[in-house]
């Protein structure tokens, strides 16, 4: 696997490749840094994130990893059949999917206690059933029918659900910053103990609020761990082309926060990173920015032509899926067999299957439920 994955990577690289180290940020030159720009770097990040996984394999619950994986697979598999029932016309409106980035959520909220708290942007159908909303809620939600999470009246963007501490599901770019630090704010007012995980894009890190946030956040000491999903474009910008400066963990330092850059095709990393932020949290309050970088497959929504990216690209980032490293490591730690990851992909396909089947039943909200709940 490791020979096919950096043997493909090593064909598909362009001598052109190697100069665009640095983005010309709007002069049109290059639209550069994706990720890994020369060979010899893709390797030796490949080699380290396989030795750092399997050793963190090696201190985690077997049962615990079955979960994660299975998580992983559930969230492919599920988005894979929203598309497919999206083109039959059973879904309607945006739908934006979360395929590529499976590893952020796992690894970031399976690391949470069942009390803390978490918010997101629009890409959610998978991160509230990582919450623990069942994939027939999801769906039927998707679908706009009364089984849905919030009786069909969300759709795709606005999974939301208070019993599980899973608090949307926002359309707006960056809105939901603004609502995460109150989140957290109302945790520590109340000592509740309870932190809050806070989802966003890279898009959303050159709006004011994502700046007001993190400033309140560390003054106040607010248990936030803010993960920004680096998926590396904002509809279809790169980030190169939007944003003055490449890092976005190091933008926390300007208000003295504690953060980190994570790889994010490495579900172990991501655990571990957002265990250290749990940890700061749960001490005294402190936050955390994570930038965890990761890479869209398929459009930023179902009506996206991609017209902005290469194929070669996004076959790239597919070769060093986050999925199959995940497998191969468990496969080498001992810990799953194949005949364990054959029945892991069938018991998603079950669950989906069953997904579709209940919203395909589930009733459309009576008209008499046209004006409750509804605000706006
Ligand atoms: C305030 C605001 N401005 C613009 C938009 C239109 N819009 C929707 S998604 C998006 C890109 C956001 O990209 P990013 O934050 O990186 O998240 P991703 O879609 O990559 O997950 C934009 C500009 C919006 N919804 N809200
Ligand atoms: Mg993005």
């Amino acid at each position: 696997m490791e020979d096919l994955i950096l043997s493909k990577v090593a064909t598909r690289q362009k001598p052109a490749a190697k100069t665009a180290k640095v983005s010309t940020n709007g002069t049109g030159k290059t639209q550069g840094f994706t990720d890994f720009v020369e060979v010899e770097q893709a390797k030796a990040e490949y080699v380290k994130r396989r030795a750092s996984q399997l050793a963190a394999i090696k201190k985690t619950d077997k049962k615990l990893l079955r979960e994660m994986l299975y998580q992983m697979v559930l969230g492919r598999i599920f988005e894979e059949k929203c598309a497919e029932v999206y083109r039959m016309g059973k879904i309607g409106g945006f739908c934006h999917l979360y395929i590529g980035q499976e590893a952020i959520g796992v690894g970031s909220m399976m690391a949470l206690e069942k009390t803390d708290m978490v918010i997101t942007a629009y890409r959610d159908h998978v991160q509230a059933m990582i919450k623990g909303m069942t994939p027939e809620s999801v769906m039927a939600e998707l679908y706009g029918k009364e089984g849905g999470c919030v009786g069909g009246k969300g759709g795709s963007m606005h999974m939301f659900s208070k019993e599980l501490e899973f608090y949307g599901g926002h359309g707006i770019v960056g809105g939901q910053i603004g609502v995460g630090t109150g989140m957290a704010y109302a945790a520590k007012y109340k000592n509740s103990g309870q932190v809050t995980l806070c989802f966003f894009g890279e898009a959303a890190v050159n709006q004011g609020i994502f700046h007001e946030s993190l400033n309140m956040a560390q003054l106040w000491k607010l248990p936030c761990i803010y993960i920004c999903e680096n998926n590396q474009y904002g509809m279809g910008t790169s980030q190169a082309r939007a944003m003055s400066s490449r890092s976005i963990a190091k933008k926390a330092e300007a208000f003295e926060m504690a953060n980190e850059f994570v790889d994010g095709m490495d579900v172990m990393a991501v655990r571990d990173a957002t265990l250290r932020a749990i940890a700061r949290a749960r001490k005294d309050g402190s936050p955390t920015l994570l930038e965890i970088r990761a890479y869209r497959y398929m459009g930023h929504s179902m009506s996206d032509p991609g017209n902005y990216r290469t194929r070669d690209e996004i076959l790239r980032y597919q070769e060093r899926d986050p999925i199959v490293l995940f497998k191969d490591s468990l496969k080498a730690a001992k810990v799953l067999t194949d005949k364990d990851f054959e029945k892991i992909d069938q018991e998603a396909i079950a669950a989906v299957d069953k997904a579709v089947a209940f919203a395909d039943e589930s009733p459309y909200p009576a008209e008499s439920e046209l004006f409750t709940d509804v605000l706006a």
